[in-house]
């Protein structure tokens, strides 16, 4: 039987393992990239762990999502993240440079390779054969150590795509239309692997739009084979020599298929508060919008902002929305200004942002209260955009600036005749200055900068024997990691002073939880299905940690935040949803047994009692390194320790 692309690039780089799905399997991981949010903990960690230069092939750190540095903490993260990426070997790309996963396509990534990212859209470059995966901030720091990157083998699932997009529908829209299917646990455990005729009707940017939204399936990472389409897209950027031809085999044994026949898609919209509510633009049509965002690191590519340029030249936007374009990259910024493109915008009424996440975590151009905010980004989860209820939608860039022209939801198919579909677009060259990466070797830094706020990652004792403690809070299905740990300015400048920011755990769900966390002296979290879906920051386990809550008793897991979950020595139990029904807010719950020696000893069903009164089962589904983790009190202190034990490169290795 044959292999799958994803078979083919994970065996070209396992280190420990088989490849049969379910199974833990270890891997050598090639680059590596952090961005400013989750990198002073990337560094402070690698600092932690005694290691003194980057062994991966390539590492780069980016400063993306806090660009304007409202606060003079922000701006020492940038120079701490300047002085740790000078002093360990990383690549430096400067704040305002662009989205990590904007440039990093631009300038790094690789067909064939491995890329393990702190910021779960990693998966971006799969569209270009590369094996991207998101993690916490830890695994990205052992992995830049040298040491294997380790997930359960996910089952690969082939889409097969049919036929060739009509007019008005784009690649933002199969990415749509697979979340309206699938959901957004349809990915959970499995890679994503486009095949079939209609792979090569789509450009290698086109096909980066829908990998980069793959995260919103749950999905470990998705991918396309390479071709020429790929190859013209990496002369373009000027790497064609990076080229190299990769699929599947023929006969290649995928777990299961889906089928999109790309001819029947229409312009699809996701609705508030979900990035898989999905419906056809026209359904949602006539809903007056008072503003439109194009950017992100989903469409925010020159190939992105050019089609709607082209649709707003020589118009004007509605008087009543407001209009804000966010290139992805500063080279994307510099093309469309070089062009004249900018201009044009400019002169319809739409206003500049510099590349940067922003707007897509609540850092400025935040919704009016009771307005409604359309938007070409890959997430509109409740509260993201920096008020509470807010109404973002999810479209594509035809989309939105359809929707700007009339200032109300458009399907650009009812635009007046004379506006046609604009088509996409590649430049002949992505040129640009090139002053905004600092390579490895340049002599400006050497030594660590730190500003006050920059303070220790906290470590946790090893797993206690007994655990016991008041059920904290009691959550719903598909908690995000923005209800846990929100990303908006006012705590993300917190980032590196994990004291203060645990101040904020949860706050949006009950802004009473952290002091009663922290007066409870242990305890746990409830929750349904697919806890901890979205970002892959850490804080999102490491402050709860902070705050001494124990485990966390829910129906199941998102990937990333799982991992984490261990890595900060949390207890992640599985329940069923009687058992979820049956425990309210404040139940006393207790492991019975000797919990650290179950957790090293393999038992994976624990006997939880609830307020001494009735018991139940949880289940706890880890390989023996997770376990051996879990028992140490997290990833850093199982790492010190191996470290210690006489093992030169991490721990993991
Ligand atoms: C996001 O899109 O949620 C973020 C902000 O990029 C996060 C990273 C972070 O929390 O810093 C992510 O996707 O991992
Ligand atoms: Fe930045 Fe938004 Fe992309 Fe996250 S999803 S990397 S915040 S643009």
């Amino acid at each position: 039987m044959g292999k799958t692309l994803t078979e083919k690039i994970l065996d070209a780089h396992l280190v420990e393992g088989e490849l049969e799905p379910g199974e833990e399997i270890g891997i050598e991981i090639d680059q590596v990239l952090t961005q400013d949010t989750t990198g002073t903990l990337v560094w402070l960690q690698f600092e932690a762990l005694g290691l003194d230069e980057v062994q991966s092939e390539l590492a780069a750190q980016y400063c993306d999502h806090q660009t304007y540095q409202f606060d003079f903490k922000n701006t020492d993260d940038h120079r701490f993240l300047r002085s740790a990426a000078g002093t360990y070997g990383a690549y430096f790309s400067r704040p305002g440079n662009g989205i990590c996963h904007n440039v990093h396509r631009e300038n790094f990534a690789a067909p064939g390779k491995t890329l393990l990212g702190s910021d779960s859209h990693t998966p971006t470059p799969g569209g270009i054969g590369q094996f991207a995966i998101g993690s916490g901030g830890l695994d990205v720091a052992v992995a830049m150590g040298g040491g294997a990157y380790y997930i359960e083998m996910p089952e690969v699932v082939e889409v097969r795509l049919e036929g060739e997009l009509p007019g008005w529908a784009t690649a933002k829209d199969i990415i749509l239309g697979m979340l309206r299917r699938l959901s957004v646990k349809g990915g959970v455990g499995r890679v994503f692997e486009y095949t079939g005729p209609g792979v090569e009707t789509l450009s290698a940017p086109e096909r980066m739009t829908i990998t980069n939204m793959g995260t919103e399936l749950g999905a470990t990472t998705s991918l396309f084979p390479t071709d020429e389409r790929t190859q013209e897209y990496l002369e373009r950027v000027g790497r064609g020599d990076e080229f190299v031809p990769l699929g599947p085999d023929e006969d290649a044994d995928y777990h299961d298929s889906v089928t999109l026949d790309l001819s029947e898609l229409e312009p699809l919209i996701a609705e508030p508060s979900m990035p898989d509510n999905v419906v056809p633009v026209r359904e949602a049509a006539g809903t007056e919008v008072d503003q439109v965002i194009i950017g992100s690191c989903t469409n925010g590519a020159y190939e992105d902002v050019l089609p709607a340029a082209k649709m707003l030249e020589d118009r004007t936007i509605d008087l009543s929305t407001e209009m804000i374009v966010a290139p992805g990259s500063k080279k994307a910024s510099e093309m469309l200004a070089r062009e004249g493109w900018t201009a044009e915008l400019m002169a319809a009424g739409v206003n500049f942002s510099e590349s940067t996440c922003g707007a897509c975590i609540g850092i400025g151009h935040v919704p009016g209260s009771d307005s409604v905010s359309v938007r070409t980004f890959n997430r509109n989860f409740e509260g993201r955009s920096g008020i509470e209820e807010d109404n973002v939608y999810l479209c594509s860039p035809e989309v939105a600036a359809a929707t700007a022209l009339t200032g109300e939801i458009t399907d650009p198919r009812d635009l007046d005749a004379d506006i046609e579909a604009p088509g996409y677009e590649l430049p002949d060259r992505y040129e640009g200055a090139e002053s905004d990466i600092i390579t490895p070797d340049s002599p400006i830094d050497d030594g660590l900068i730190k500003g006050p706020n920059i303070g220790d990652v906290p470590l946790k004792e090893p797993l206690e024997t007994q655990l016991e403690g008041p059920t904290l809070l009691k959550m719903g299905d598909n908690i995000t990691t923005d209800h846990i740990i929100p990303a908006t300015q006012d705590i993300l400048m917190y980032r590196s002073n994990i004291p203060k920011l645990s101040e904020f755990t949860l706050s949006r769900v009950d802004d009473t939880f952290a002091d009663r966390a922290l007066a409870s002296n242990g305890g746990f979290l409830l929750a349904g299905e697919n806890y901890g879906q979205g970002s892959s920051r850490e804080h999102a386990a490491l402050c709860p940690m902070f705050l001494g809550v124990e485990g966390v008793l829910a129906q199941s897991f998102a990937r990333i935040h799982r991992a984490n979950l261990f890595n900060f020595g949390l207890l992640p139990l599985e329940i069923d949803p009687e058992t979820y029904e049956r425990i309210d807010q404040g139940d006393h719950v207790e492991i019975v047994d000797d919990v650290a020696e179950a957790v090293r000893s393999g038992r994976e069903a624990f006997t939880v009692r609830i307020n001494n009164d009735w018991e139940t089962t949880g289940h706890l589904d880890a390989s023996a390194r997770e376990r051996d983790i879990l028992a140490a009190g997290g990833k850093l202190s199982y790492v010190k320790q191996q470290h210690e034990g006489g093992s030169a490169a991490p721990a993991d290795d």
